[in-house]
């Protein structure tokens, strides 16, 4: 099934340049890019997407990173596309998580993973509203794509 899901560069990946790598694998993967920006966090935006982690010890921390500097937002869209990010993002802990899978690859403590990812199509839906307006998901068809489906 078609599926549009979120994606971000971390604050660490963006202070380590990586942001081209980062979409280079998806791009080649065959996956399209349908919105796209670099920006900062407000308080507010970080503790409403980790909503979920409230209550575990690391939310402070968790909040206070992903609000340290600019992260690049993304949508992204193909087949199966939310579990398939996650399988090339690789194990929330880097030290887990296997070489060829982005952080696997690019990170080494769970603290500063890289890329955050939906996990399913509720949370996708939930965050592309919440870091995109409608006007700046731009769906378009692309040539390639007959090559692929
Ligand atoms: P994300 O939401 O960032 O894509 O990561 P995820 O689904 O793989 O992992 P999740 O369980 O949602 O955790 C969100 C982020 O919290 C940080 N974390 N720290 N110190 C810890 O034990 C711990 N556990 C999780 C990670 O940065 C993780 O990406
Ligand atoms: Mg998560």
């Amino acid at each position: 099934m078609i599926q549009q899901t979120f994606l971000m560069v971390k604050p660490d990946g963006v202070q380590r340049s990586i942001v081209g790598e980062i979409v280079s694998r998806f791009e080649k993967k065959g996956f399209q890019l349908v919105g796209a920006k670099l920006m900062h966090v407000s308080q507010d935006l970080a503790e409403t997407h980790y909503g979920e982690h409230r209550e575990k010890p690391f939310f402070k921390e968790l909040v206070d990173f992903i609000t340290s500097g600019p992260v690049f937002a993304m949508v992204w869209e193909g087949e199966n596309v939310i579990a398939n990010a996650r399988q090339m993002m690789g194990k929330t802990n880097p030290q887990e998580a296997l070489p060829g899978t982005i952080r696997g690859d690019y990170g080494l403590i769970v603290d500063k993973n890289v890329i955050h990812g939906s996990d399913s199509p509720e949370s996708a839906q939930r965050e592309i509203a919440l870091f995109f307006s409608e006007s700046e998901v731009v769906s378009y068809n692309k040539q390639l794509n007959s090559l692929l489906y």
